[in-house]
């Protein structure tokens, strides 16, 4: 039996992502393709709470090697419980982030290893990547005003400008390594011409 495919959508605050969710849904639904859409962190009750702890502001600083052995404790319960037993099934999943954040989060933007993140990525994963990366690409400064003009601020959206744009730097250098399985798109265009690219890539993975 064929397994399904493995989207992911990717990029800084703000740039679009939850917004062009809703589309990639809709195309799907118009394409009678059986999905489900989830998010990283979480995706499952236990991930979700993970994800509590992880976005939320607290008086104990958290500990980089801490906030990263999270998101992968996460991922592997939402790998493991949810999207690998849905691609076997043959449902398409479609996530709001995935790998590519904690190489730009935890990774140039806290600072820790990449290596290390790729270690680990391979201990949790086990070889299993997205087979399409959407990346919505825009300066760090067009998501953060993006974001803030949308109200309070959680622990990630609450870091200086240059944490995001050394994010942005290692996603377009992850993509630049991968061009068969990245499709970067500039999310500064007007959204129409933004949701014009994600269908063709769509496409082009039927
Ligand atoms: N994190 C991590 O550190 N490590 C990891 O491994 C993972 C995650 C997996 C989860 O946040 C946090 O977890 C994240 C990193 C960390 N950090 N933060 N913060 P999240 O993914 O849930 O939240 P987010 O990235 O902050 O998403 P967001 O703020 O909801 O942004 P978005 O979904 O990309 O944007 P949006 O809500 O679709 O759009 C924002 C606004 O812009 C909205 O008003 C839209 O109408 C507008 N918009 C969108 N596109 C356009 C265009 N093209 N033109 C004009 N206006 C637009």
């Amino acid at each position: 039996m064929s397994t399904g495919k493995f989207v992911c959508i990717e990029g800084l605050e703000g740039v679009g992502k939850s917004t062009n969710l809703a589309f990639i849904t809709d195309w799907l639904f118009r394409n009678n393709i059986a999905h489900v859409v989830t998010r990283e962190p979480g995706g499952t009750p236990i991930a979700e709470e993970v994800r509590g702890l992880l976005l939320s502001k607290r008086p104990e600083p958290v500990d980089a090697m801490c906030e990263l052995l999270l998101v992968f404790a996460a991922r592997a319960q939402h790998l493991n419980t949810k999207i690998r037993p849905s691609l076997e099934d043959g449902l398409w999943v479609v996530t709001d982030r995935f790998t590519d954040s904690t190489f730009a989060y935890q990774g140039a933007g806290r600072g820790m290893p990449l290596e290390q993140i790729a270690q680990l990525e391979a201990l949790v994963q086990q070889g299993l990547k997205p087979d399409l990366t959407i990346l919505l690409d825009a300066p760090a400064e067009v998501g953060l005003q993006r974001a803030t003009a949308r109200g309070e601020l959680d622990r990630f959206e609450s870091e200086r400008l240059s944490f995001f744009t050394r994010a942005r730097d290692v996603y377009l250098d992850r993509a630049a390594a991968s061009p068969d399985r990245y499709l970067v798109i500039d999310a500064t265009q007007s959204l129409e011409a933004v949701q014009r690219e994600i269908a063709a890539g769509l496409e082009r993975l039927t």
